[in-house]
């Protein structure tokens, strides 16, 4: 009897149905030889699967539940406004007190526009910057994933870095040469491009703080530097927050490290679980949007309001209780102080990235992991082992060596400390 047994049937079951048996390849778990593990139930740090396994979870639906899963305020905002109905498509109050809360955490944000994912966010900034500049070239790094867009499917990374699909089959080559990439950390491979092509890029997209080639911290400077050159050649920045924003600090990645893009993307958090995405910024550039501008975007369910009521609700919470980020960085902190103590007794060659409560191991020769160079080169055998024995026992890592785990508000030091305990039994397995 395996400990997934349930999960196996239904993978089966769903593979005759469902492209890959998943509905996003991310959850696939194919580069840890695996059959995806089907969930049943959460509560907060917690989840259990169909076969009846508890695990503490650090995936947390891929970041929206840093308040911890099934929390109460945003469950009953839910169920109420469910009563009313799911959907008008029509505007509601909710969505302007969602706009109005969003730009008061987010620096860089004057005017915001709800869309359904993350996305749905990133396509829609980039035809704006584009609308917007009258340009047609953008810029992204390899390693950072911005969704699953034609012009974003570039050298990308998440699920596509995981499968070794960094460049999809179906993008044309008309849209990808559109679409230059340069190294993240090195300004120098950002300046070059403009030197090569400063008139004609609309835009530079980043993930400020990378999460989908592994966690990886910006060098000091670097987002500074980027602010300089697309300052100085007309061009948009736009930082990719769908993961870091609200995550990384009550302000985002934006707040944290002080520097304020024209346009950010937001998802994940801002819908505490459900479908949402967001993208917005300076007012001169978001009023080109329709209807009251040229450049077209829409969406039947936008600002949505079940999406809005639980993002609201979760929002609320991390910007109300003023001990939030200390208390959760603090539970991070110690995390990262045990598993580092792992490495160092058991002398696995593993580093670990941590920015805020995104934490990623590496199993990686190397000190220091800094780029998609770097964080190629980590062991993926080792990972596989390392998470095949964690997931048997109990532990919910992200299935990929190039992801960000996410601890929530709800990890109890229990949970954190028999996290510390089993990873360090995967190291000795090692
Ligand atoms: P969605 O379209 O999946 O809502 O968001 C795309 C996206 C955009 N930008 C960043 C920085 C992101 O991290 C994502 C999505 N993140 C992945 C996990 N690394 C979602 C998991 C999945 O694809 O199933």
């Amino acid at each position: 009897m395996a400990f997934n047994d349930k999960s196996q049937k239904e993978f089966q079951r769903a593979g005759k149905s469902i492209p890959g048996g998943v509905n996003s390849p991310a959850r696939a778990m194919k580069s840890v030889d695996s059959d995806p593990i089907f969930m049943e139930k959460a509560k907060g740090a917690k989840m259990w699967d169909i076969d009846g396994n508890e695990y503490v979870d650090y995936v947390g639906s891929w970041g929206p539940m840093i308040v911890g899963h099934a929390n109460e305020d945003v469950l009953k905002t839910v169920n109420e406004t469910a009563l009313n109905s799911t959907s008008f498509g029509a505007p509601t109050v909710i969505e302007t007190d969602m706009a109005e809360l969003v730009k008061e955490m987010v620096p860089g944000i004057e005017m915001v526009r709800m869309v359904n994912s993350g996305t749905e966010a990133t396509t829609s900034a980039l035809r704006l910057a584009r609308g917007y500049t009258g340009k047609d070239l953008i810029i992204k790094f390899e390693g950072c994933y911005h969704g699953h867009a034609d012009s974003l499917l570039i050298k990308a990374g998440s699920g596509a870095m995981t499968l070794a699909l960094p460049d999809s089959p179906g993008v044309t080559k008309g849209t990808a040469k559109d679409t230059l990439t340069a190294e993240f950390n090195n300004i120098d491979s950002v300046k070059k491009l403009f030197e090569e092509h400063g008139n004609n890029i609309a835009a530079v997209i980043i993930e400020p703080v990378p999460g989908n080639m592994g966690v990886i911290e910006p060098k000091p400077e670097f987002l500074k530097g980027l602010r300089e050159v697309t300052q100085q050649n007309g061009a948009v920045l736009i930082f990719d927050e769908v993961m870091s924003g609200f995550r990384v600090s009550k302000g985002s990645a934006q707040g944290l490290y002080g520097v304020t893009p024209d346009l950010t993307t937001l998802g994940k958090i801002i819908g505490g679980g459900l479908p949402v995405g967001a993208y917005g910024g300076k007012r001169e550039i978001m009023e080109q949007l329709a209807p009251d501008g040229p450049v077209y975007q829409a969406g039947t369910l936008s600002g949505n309001p079940l999406a809005m009521s639980a993002g609201y609700a979760t929002l609320k919470i991390l910007n109300e209780n003023n001990n939030f980020y200390k208390e959760l960085n603090q539970k991070a902190q110690y995390l990262e102080e045990g598993l580092q103590k792992n490495i160092d007794e058991t002398g696995v060659k593993a580093s670990i990235n941590r920015v805020g409560s995104m934490i990623t191991l590496f199993f990686n020769e190397l000190d220091n992991v800094e780029d998609h160079a770097t964080a190629s080169k980590s062991d993926t055998d080792q990972f596989r082992k390392y998470y095949m024995y964690c997931l048997k026992n109990g532990i919910y890592w992200a299935p990929s060596q190039f992801e960000s785990n996410f601890v929530s508000i709800a990890h109890t030091k229990e949970d954190l400390d028999k996290t510390i305990k089993v990873s360090k039994e995967a190291l000795k397995t090692l």
